[in-house]
Formats: C-alpha cells, structure tokens, sequence
C-alpha cells in the first residue's frame, strides 16, 4: 500500500526543506518506501475535509490504507516501526527506546526553543519590546545547543548508528540554519551537515523543492 502524505501546496520557506513535511519524506525514502503527496493550500488546511484528518489543521498528514495520522513525530515513527529492520530503529531493545527518547527529545525540548525563535523572528519583529526579548530567547536556543553539543561530542550520531532520533533531531537544527548559530557549535554543524548528506536526505529535499519550483527532482 502506497501511503498519502500531505505537504504545503506553496511552502513558505520557498523549497528551503524547513516545512514538517520534510522530515516524513527523509523517514520514507530512509526506509525506501515510495509515497505519493496530496498538496494542500493554506485555505484547504482550514477546511473539514483536511480537519478530519489533522484537527489542527495543519501539515504533514499520512494515509495508509484505513490509518490516518498527524503530528510528524507520530508519523515518522510509524514509519520507523513499519519498516523494522530498514536502519530507522535499532533492533535491541534498549539502542532502540534510546532512539526514541531522542525523537522525543528532539521535539518536545529542542524544538520548542527554536520554534520560539523563529516566531520571534518572523512576528514580533515589529513590536516595541523585540529587541529586548530577542537575546532573551537566543539565550534558550544556545543553552540547548551547548548542552547538546557536549552529548555529541565527537561521535557521527547521537548513540551509536543513525536512527530516527538523529533524524528528527537533525530536521529540528535545520530550522536554526538561516539564524546562523548553529555555526557557534562545530559539532553540531557537521552533524546537521552529516544529515544533510545522506542520499535519502538529498532524495526528500529534491522532491519538495520541486513542488516549489515545479520542476522535476534532478535525481541526485
Ligand atoms: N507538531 C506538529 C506541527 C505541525 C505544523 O506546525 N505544521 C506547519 C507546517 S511545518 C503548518 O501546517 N502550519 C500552518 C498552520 O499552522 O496553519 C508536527 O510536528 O507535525
């Protein structure tokens, strides 16, 4: 069975890979799963049709079959399970709830932060206290930063092979990228960069470029 993903019609980040949608096409061609993708507008996403699927009203979303699934988390961790044995979970059982104290690491204490930054960044700009909240905020971005780069240290991965939980924790930095920071920790940028290089990274962040430019993934 084919499953359906959904991805934003115009993403805003112009094709940067930034968008949620990002991180469910990494975890289905790690696992060489073909997939197809339903484009949604901003107005669609508000509509019942796409609410019975997402009550947030928002991206990605998965159907397989009879299931149907929100939250990016939730999803690439379906596909991890789904395709055990495909290199996006470890087999021993400790390696692998390791792996997923990572993606859950990554979404509920790295992301948040950043989040909250680039929140910063693109609406508040304009309000009287910006400047005084912006180091504010920057401040808890660099507390995780340091703190995650002293656990990485020198190691490609976050314990042992790559897994799920290197690649939510990587599409998480991602969004730190036009920021600049993550160049304050050398780790950590080659870490992201070490992500970045994987095939099926590269095979994911053709295909959603190519729905913003609208031509054809190069096949890299
Ligand atoms: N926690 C959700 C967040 C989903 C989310 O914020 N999606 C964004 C795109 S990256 C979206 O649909 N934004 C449009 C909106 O919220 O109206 C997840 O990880 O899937």
């Amino acid at each position: 069975m084919i499953p359906t993903i959904t991805a934003f019609e115009r993403s805003p980040d112009r094709g940067k890979g930034l968008s949620r949608d990002m991180r469910v096409r990494w975890a289905l061609e790690e696992v060489g799963q073909p997939y197809e993708v339903r484009l949604v507008s901003f107005d669609a996403m508000k509509e019942p049709a796409h609410r019975a699927l997402h009550p947030f009203g928002q991206i990605p979303t998965y159907e397989e079959g009879a299931l149907s699934l929100f939250e990016s988390g939730a999803i690439v961790f379906h596909i991890a399970e789904r395709h055990a044995g495909r290199g996006l979970l470890p087999d021993d059982a400790h390696a692998r709830a390791r792996a997923i104290t990572w993606m859950f690491a990554a979404l509920s204490t790295v992301e948040p932060p950043i989040l909250d930054l680039a929140t910063a960044r693109i609406l508040e700009s304009d309000k009287p206290w910006y400047e005084q909240r912006l180091p504010v905020v920057q401040d808890r971005v660099r507390d995780r930063l340091g703190e995650l780069s002293r656990r990485l240290g020198d190691a490609d991965w976050l314990d042992g092979a790559f897994s799920a939980g290197d690649l939510m924790m990587v599409a998480v930095l991602l969004r730190l990228k036009p920021s600049g920071m993550l160049d304050e920790y050398p780790n950590l940028s080659a870490y992201v960069a070490r992500g970045e290089a994987r095939p099926a990274y590269r095979r994911a962040f053709d295909a959603q470029l190519a729905v913003f430019t609208g031509k054809p993934p190069t096949g890299r």
